[in-house]
C-alpha cells in the first residue's frame, strides 16, 4: 500500500486559510477532514500564536490526531507553550512572540489544559522511508547529542492504515515526555547565549555572522540563523528528500532555492518583491529538488489582509498553498 500524505506547513492560528488549504487538497473539512482517497495530514508543527484562532486550530489537529486522522509534530511555537506551562529554566516569562496566547490560556486555563498536554507530548521528528520530516532542520552535531536521550523505539504499526504506519516512522519523542525536561538533554534553557541541541532541531540554528547586527527587536547579535539549504549543508541529513517549515522569514535570493518558495515560482516572490507579480490566492507547483519549505507565512507578510499556508504532497511531489482572510491582529514578531 503506497501511503499518501499532506504535509503542512505552519498555520499560526490562521483558521480560514488552513481550512481554504485543506478544501484544496481535497479533504471534506466540514466532515472531520476525511479525504476520498485517504490521505493523511501530518502537520509540520507551528500551528499557534500570531492569527486569532490558536485555539481553534489547536483543538482541531488535536481531535484529528487523536482519532487517527492526523499526525502533529512539534514547532517552536508549542515548545515555547509547554516550556513556560512547566516553569522551564528561561522560559518562565512569556516571549514577544506568545504573550496574547499566554494571556488566552491564563484567562480559560481549563479549556487549554488538554492542549498543552497534548502538545507536550508531541514528536520533533519523523524518518519515512523516502522522506525527512522536522519542524527545522537535521542538524548533525545537535542530533548526535539529543539522539541517546530523545530516539523513539522503532516498532512496526500494531495495526492498519496510514496514521499508524507514519507512527511507527517517529525518530525522535518529544523532550518534555513525562513531564518536564528530559533529564540528561545537553543544554542550559537558562543561558540564553548557550547552544542547546534539541531546540536547534526546531528553532533552526546559528551560524557566526559575518559582522554584528541589530535585529528586529534593536538586539545586537553576532550570530545569524543558518539557511543550512544553501550555507551548511555539511551539517544537516541531506541523504534524503526533507520537509520543514519555520523559515517563513528568510528572504529569497535569485538563482537559489530558498523558502517559502521552494519551487522557485516567480509568483511567490511577491512575499517580499512589491514588483512581482501577485501571488494566486490558491495554487500548486511541483517541487524541484529534494528540500521542501512548507512555512508560507512569509508569502503574505506584506498584505494586511491575506495569511497563507502551504503543503507538500507526497509522493507527488507537488507543493500547494491557499490563503485566507488574516485574522492576526500584530505583524509577526520573531521567530522565538
Ligand atoms: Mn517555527
Amino acid at each position: 500500500m503506497r501511503h499518501r500524505l499532506d504535509l503542512i506547513g505552519d498555520i499560526h492560528g490562521e483558521l480560514p486559510a488552513l481550512e481554504n488549504l485543506g478544501r484544496e487538497l481535497g479533504y471534506a473539512v466540514a466532515d472531520g477532514w476525511r479525504h476520498p482517497e485517504g490521505r493523511l495530514p501530518i502537520f509540520l508543527g507551528d500551528l499557534v500564536d500570531r492569527g486569532a484562532h490558536s485555539f481553534e486550530v489547536a483543538s482541531l489537529v488535536r481531535e484529528l490526531d487523536l482519532r487517527g486522522r492526523a499526525l502533529c509534530l512539534m514547532g517552536n511555537h508549542e515548545y515555547n507553550l509547554v516550556a513556560w506551562s512547566l516553569g522551564v529554566p528561561g522560559y518562565e516569562r512569556p516571549k514577544k512572540s506568545n504573550s496574547t496566547t499566554i494571556a488566552e490560556i491564563e484567562r480559560q486555563r481549563d479549556a487549554w489544559q488538554p492542549l498543552l498536554d497534548w502538545m507536550r507530548d508531541l514528536p520533533l521528528a519523523l524518518d519515512l522511508p523516502d522522506l525527512r520530516v522536522i519542524h527545522a532542520c537535521w542538524h548533525v552535531p545537535s542530533l548526535d547529542l539529543v539522539t541517546p536521550h530523545l530516539e523513539a523505539p522503532r516498532r512496526p504499526p500494531t495495526e492498519g492504515g496510514t496514521a499508524a504506519w507514519v507512527r511507527s516512522h517517529v525518530a525522535l519523542r518529544s523532550p518534555f515526555e513525562g513531564g518536564s525536561l528530559v533529564a540528561g538533554l545537553p543544554g542550559d534553557t537558562a543561558d540564553h547565549d548557550a547552544i542547546i541541541p534539541h531546540e536547534d532541531l526546531i528553532k533552526g540554528f546559528e551560524l557566526p555572522a559575518e559582522k554584528p547586527f541589530r535585529d528586529n527587536d534593536g538586539k545586537l547579535r553576532t550570530r545569524v540563523r543558518a539557511t543550512w539549504w544553501s550555507s551548511a549543508r555539511e551539517l544537516v541529513l541531506t541523504d534524503k528528500p526533507q520537509v520543514f517549515g519555520h523559515y517563513w522569514n528568510v528572504p529569497p535570493v535569485e538563482g537559489q532555492f530558498a523558502p517559502p518558495h521552494p519551487s522557485g515560482h516567480p509568483d511567490l516572490r511577491a512575499w517580499c518583491d512589491p514588483l512581482a507579480k501577485v501571488c494566486p490566492e490558491t495554487g500548486s507547483v511541483p517541487l524541484e529538488g529534494d528540500f521542501a519549505c512548507v512555512d508560507f507565512n512569509g508569502v503574505t507578510n506584506a498584505r494586511a489582509d491575506l495569511a497563507c499556508v502551504g503543503a507538500l504532497r507526497w509522493p507527488e511531489r507537488e507543493v500547494v498553498w491557499a490563503m485566507g482572510p488574516k485574522t492576526a491582529t500584530t505583524t509577526p514578531g520573531a521567530s522565538d
